[in-house]
C-alpha cells in the first residue's frame, strides 16, 4: 500500500489536519493594515529564519529569547486565526503559507516573500512530513511517496507552483520585497540590509549599524539557530529529523531520482511559462535536467 500524508480540505485548500478550521476561515477574513508585516511563504522555503530575521531587526539585534517560541511573536495567520492576529503587538508581524489571493492585503502593509528551489523544497518537506507523527501519519513514508504527492499537489498548502508563481508576478509591487533562500545563504548580510531597508526608516537604521548587523547574522545564522529548537518548533519523536535540520543548498542530490529530477523541472518549465520564473535557479534546474 501506497503512504500519503495525511491533510484536510478546508473550502477547496489543503491544510494540515491539526489546524482548526475556525483558524483558516477567520485568519482569511483578518484585516491587513498600515504597518503590518507579513512574511509569505510556501511550506519549507525559510519562513522560520525569515521570521527570526525580522524580529532580530525590530529588536535591534537581540533574539527571541530561549523559552518563548516564535509562533507566539509571529503567529500563523491560518493556524491562529484572526482574534489572535489582532492581539499581537504592533506592528504586527504574520506568517502565511497561503496562496497571493487568500491572504489578506493591504497596499501600505509589507509583505516579505522568500521562495526556495522546489527541490530542497521537496526534501525539506518530506523530513517535516514524517517527523510530525501525529499531525501526517506518514512516519514511514518514503521519499517516493512524498514525492508524487509533492508534484501533484497533494499536501498541506496545496502545490508549491500555485503558491510561488502568483507571488513572483508581484515581485516589483513597492509593498512586496521577493528574496530567495538560496541568496539568503549566499549572502546574509545583503538580505538582512534588504529587510531592513524595506521594513521602514528606523529598521533601516538598525542594519546599517555594524555591531546590531553582526547580531542579527550570528543570532540568525544556522548554527545558532540549531541551538534551541523550543524556540522554533514543538518537539519530534526520537529519531526523526530537527526542524532545523540540514540548512543547505542541493540536499535534493540525496533523494532525487534522476526521473523524479526530470519531471520537476519539466513541471517547473511548464508553470514557469511565460514568466522570468527560471532565473531564480538556472545552475538548480540545469543540474536536475543534466
Ligand atoms: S516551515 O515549517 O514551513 O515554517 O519551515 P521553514 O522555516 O519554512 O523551513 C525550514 C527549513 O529552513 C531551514 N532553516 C535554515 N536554513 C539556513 N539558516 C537558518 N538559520 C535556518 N533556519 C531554518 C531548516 O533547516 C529547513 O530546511 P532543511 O533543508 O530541512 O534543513
Amino acid at each position: 500500500m501506497t503512504a500519503t500524508p495525511r491533510y484536510v480540505v478546508n473550502d477547496g485548500f489543503r491544510m494540515p489536519a491539526g489546524f482548526p478550521i475556525d483558524g483558516f476561515r477567520s485568519g482569511l477574513q483578518y484585516r491587513a493594515r498600515p504597518g503590518d508585516v507579513f512574511i509569505a511563504t510556501y511550506p519549507k522555503c525559510g519562513t522560520t529564519w525569515a521570521q527570526h530575521i525580522v524580529y532580530l531587526i525590530l529588536h535591534r539585534g537581540d533574539p527571541l529569547p530561549a523559552g518563548r517560541n516564535m509562533t507566539e511573536e509571529i503567529p500563523h495567520l491560518e493556524e491562529v486565526g484572526k482574534a489572535a492576529a489582532e492581539r499581537i503587538a504592533e506592528p504586527r508581524c504574520i506568517k502565511t503559507h497561503l496562496p497571493f489571493d487568500l491572504t489578506p492585503w493591504h497596499p501600505d502593509a509589507r509583505y516579505l516573500y522568500v521562495a526556495r528551489n522546489p527541490f530542497d523544497c521537496a526534501v525539506s518537506f518530506f523530513h517535516h512530513t514524517r517527523g510530525f507523527v501525529k499531525l501526517y501519519d506518514f512516519a514511514d513514508g518514503t521519499f517516493d511517496e512524498f514525492f508524487e504527492c509533492f508534484l501533484s499537489g497533494e499536501i498541506d498548502f496545496g502545490d508549491y507552483f500555485d503558491n510561488l508563481v502568483p507571488w513572483f508576478a508581484h515581485q516589483g509591487d513597492d509593498n512586496l520585497l521577493f528574496l530567495t533562500y538560496e541568496q539568503m545563504k549566499a549572502a546574509p548580510a545583503a538580505a538582512v540590509v534588504a529587510m531592513g531597508e524595506f521594513l521602514g526608516p528606523e529598521p533601516a537604521r538598525t542594519v546599517h549599524d555594524p555591531a546590531t548587523l553582526d547580531s542579527i547574522i550570528r543570532h540568525s545564522s544556522f548554527d545558532s539557530m540549531r541551538k534551541d529548537p523550543e524556540r522554533w518548533s514543538s518537539k519530534r519523536p526520537d529519531g526523526m529529523p530537527a526542524f532545523i535540520r540540514k540548512g543547505q543548498i542541493g540536499d535534493w542530490v540525496n533523494h532525487f531520482s534522476r526521473e523524479q529530477a526530470h519531471r520537476l523541472a519539466d513541471k517547473f518549465a511548464r508553470r514557469a511559462e511565460g514568466t522570468d520564473l527560471e532565473t531564480l535557479w538556472p545552475e538548480i534546474l540545469a543540474a536536475a535536467r543534466g
